[in-house]
């Protein structure tokens, strides 16, 4: 008790600053009827998708430049160029993952970061993934985006093939604030400038991944090229991330 009561003020502040901006929730509600939900379509926005989005670990100048939106025949979508950088963005979504297990998303690699292999931290860089992003635990007075999370993270890797999966994990204070696992679903420069559609059924995916039910629905969905631990530079555009019923 003694313990823990002298650590929460460390492992706030080691949390402080994940994210700059605190933007509200996306809330579909529990008993939606609808069968296929669109998070994000990067329609809607004046100029900034910085309304919506939360940025880690960067200022907004530095993420503004890494992610930018792009619209090709009317259709607009995320694009981003990482060089030696690594900035999450991440949208605060949570929906009911029992009535819609189901993540789609459409994403297109330009650019691999070089050498990147997200099994060694030297390279962990990749050129795109998409993270869904569970509050494990209920640390008192952590605010919400501070919690422990278990993450599974859908990578474009450059040098592992697809299937292989990785498992992370940071401990500080002796408290495990993150456990991941990583899956690789595009590999190497075979299909970049492709426009790929993606589908994950997130729940069988987190019960194979990590051996249990998920310990809630989903606090965050996220998005990182990066292309800081190979200092070189990795692009990819994203869209249409979408919900859907089993
Ligand atoms: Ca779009
Ligand atoms: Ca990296």
């Amino acid at each position: 008790m003694e313990k823990g009561g002298r650590n929460i003020p460390r492992v706030l502040a080691l949390f402080l600053c994940n994210f700059a901006v605190i933007v509200a929730l996306y809330e579909i509600p529990a008993g939606s009827q609808e069968r296929e939900i669109v998070v994000e379509d990067f329609h809607g926005y004046s100029s900034t998708i910085f309304t919506r989005w939360l940025i880690r670990d960067a200022g907004k100048k530095e993420a503004s430049s890494t992610y930018r939106l792009q619209s090709d025949g009317g259709n607009w979508y995320l694009a981003a160029d990482s060089k030696r950088n690594s900035i999450q963005i991440a949208r605060r979504v949570t929906w009911n993952l029992n009535t819609h297990p189901i993540l789609t998303w459409r994403w297109r690699g330009r650019r691999l970061p070089t050498g990147g292999n997200e099994s060694a931290g030297s390279t962990n860089d990749s050129a795109a993934s998409i993270y869904v992003i569970f509050q494990r635990a209920k640390v008192p007075f952590l605010p919400w985006d501070k919690q422990p999370i278990n993450v599974i993270k859908y990578v474009w890797s450059t040098t592992l093939p697809v299937g292989r999966v990785l498992h992370k994990s940071k401990e500080k204070l002796g408290v495990t604030i993150y456990e991941g696992r990583f899956v690789v679903l595009q590999s190497g420069n075979g299909r970049l400038g492709e426009w790929i559609s993606e589908r994950r059924n997130v729940l069988e995916d987190y019960r194979r991944l990590f051996g249990s039910a998920p310990p809630g629905n989903p606090i965050l969905i996220a998005i990182l090229t990066d292309s800081n631990a190979t200092e070189s530079a990795a692009s990819a555009d994203y869209d249409d991330i979408t919900i859907t019923a089993r």
